[in-house]
């Protein structure tokens, strides 16, 4: 589509009978490089790196898609089950995916080290790792391929899954743009001038979304100011003004139906794969019971209203009524665009969503994590290490430290095999950081000073002008990426690497 051409609005039907493939029904159409990709023998499965078009707002978008040997995206693993798995990159571009709050060995991490560059389009690489059960999920690690929606849920179940009676649902969230990542991030990045130079986004991320450009350039209306009633000054939100909100790969004009059991119980596992977006999750009329974070168990804790960072997921227990239609809404903080599905008993008529809310999302915050007990903390010991790690930057010029270094011009933290390790974050920016460390989980062992024996998780939110202390134990040698999860900080320099040997 040209640019100043008026885009058609096209219902599902119309897409789908146009040929064009919907999500999950033909994900990936034919490669150049299909007939080269030799046949992967020995593993226990098969997943492709790959490209789909999906529908948004009635029109189509090309996008990434990881999809499973089933068809469906993503692994789901039963109790036992090693994730043993060839991954084929049909995507034609180079890619490499991170099995995200998993503890592989660093070499199987899907992290692009020098040691562990990015599969050539065409090829095929091979993991083999003990998992660990929970709610997890996979994405590119690889330039911007994230917004793209190389991401995908990855599910390991637990005996005692096995044994509930309970329906699982899987509820996986994105933020969406018409415009490609790099011109997402070149729009934020346009004032900077020399401040510094840019690192480069790699390949893979010129991917044509479709049906091109919106036109509007109006980034900086993205920048929602709320007011922080601790300070009264003003932070940032949304970097991004997105198009859309996918709620497994659908808007809520046409959001997915799930049909349930009257009565019955549902697992909902919540995964926030977007790359600039903070969700508030609404249960509407029902309430649920959070039971795992990260895949992580904690106390079970009450809630209909429940934040979820950028990368974080959330375990919840519903216990349906006897009929009727449930939407669950996620609602993007500082705004009133939202996302979502619906949960109905079968036969029970579901009527139309409003796509927005009344009043605008406050921003994220802590409330949930104050009250999250984990069921497996760490052995109670003193750290044998604390690094502390400033979190700096600012929305002009666009860029964003860690230690006053931008990656990947940065010092590691050095660690040992064997310690307890203290990593104390401190937010120095006005702005919120969802905090990922690769290869180990964390316990949030302090919020602004005040210890506490907190979740054991993978990515954890620290809030404007806040701190946040974790704790783990090194028991995982090798090179660990440790970073801000908003994909836009981190292309900007908002990571840095956690690395010891394996020898003592
Ligand atoms: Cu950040």
């Amino acid at each position: 589509m040209r640019e100043n051409e008026k885009p058609t609005l096209l219902s599902r039907r119309q897409i789908l009978a146009s040929g064009v493939a919907m999500a999950g029904a033909i994900p990936f159409l034919p490669s150049t490089q299909a007939s080269a990709v030799p046949e992967p023998r020995t593993a226990n499965f098969i997943l492709t790196a790959g490209t789909k078009t999906l529908a948004v707002n009635g029109k189509p978008a090309r996008v990434f898609g990881l999809i499973g040997p089933n068809g469906k995206p993503g692994i789901t693993l039963s109790p036992g089950e090693r994730f043993h798995v060839d991954l084929v990159n049909r995507a034609d571009t180079s890619t490499i995916i991170h099995w995200h709050g998993q503890l592989p060995p660093w070499t199987q991490d899907g992290f692009p080290w020098p040691q562990t560059p990015p599969i050539p389009a065409g090829d095929t690489r091979s993991y083999d790792y003990e998992p660990i059960a929970g709610t997890f999920w996979m994405h590119s690690h690889q330039g911007m391929q994230e917004q793209s929606l190389m991401t995908a849920p990855l599910i390991v179940h637990s005996a005692e899954d096995m044994r509930a009676d309970r329906q699982e649902v899987v509820l996986m969230l994105h933020d969406f743009s018409f415009r490609t990542p790099d011109e997402l991030l070149a729009e934020l990045t346009k004032s900077n001038g020399s401040q510094r130079a840019m690192p480069k986004s790699g390949m893979g991320n010129n991917m044509n979304m479709g049906s091109g450009n919106m036109g509007s350039g109006n980034m900086g209306s993205g920048n929602m100011g709320a007011m922080n009633m601790r300070s009264g000054t003003a932070i940032d939100l949304n970097d991004i003004d997105y198009d859309a909100f996918l709620a497994n790969d659908r808007t809520l004009t046409d959001p997915e139906v799930i049909r349930t059991e009257p009565g019955g119980r549902v697992r909902l596992r919540l995964i926030n794969a977007a790359s600039a977006t903070q969700f508030w999750i609404d249960l509407g009329a029902l309430t649920g019971t959070v039971v795992a974070v990260d895949g992580h168990p904690v106390r079970p804790v009450r809630g209909a209203r429940l934040p979820l960072a950028i990368a974080q997921r959330l375990d919840v227990l519903i216990d349906l009524p006897e009929n009727g239609a449930y939407p669950i809404f996620a609602q993007v903080e500082g705004k009133r665009a939202r996302t979502g599905i619906v949960l109905a008993a079968s036969g029970a008529p579901v009527s139309r969503l409003a796509t927005e809310a009344e009043e605008n999302a406050r921003p994220i915050d802590l409330s949930l994590e104050h009250r999250l007990e984990s069921v497996t903390p760490l052995a109670p010991r003193a750290p044998d290490v604390t690094h502390r790690v400033v979190l700096a930057g600012a929305m002009a010029p666009y860029a964003w430290s860690l230690n006053g270094e931008y990656w990947p011009n940065v010092t590691p933290l050095m660690i040992a095999r064997g310690q307890r390790v203290a990593i104390e974050m401190l937010n120095h920016t006005m702005m919120a950081h969802p905090m990922h460390l690769h290869g180990h989980a964390f316990q949030v062992v302090a919020i602004n000073g005040v210890p506490l024996v907190g979740a054991v998780r993978d990515t954890v939110l620290v809030p404007p002008m806040s701190s946040i202390t974790i704790a783990f134990d090194a028991d995982n040698p090798g090179r660990w990426a440790l970073h801000c999860h908003n994909l836009y900080h981190m292309m900007t320099g908002m990571m840095t690497e956690v690395r010891y040997p394996a020898i003592i």
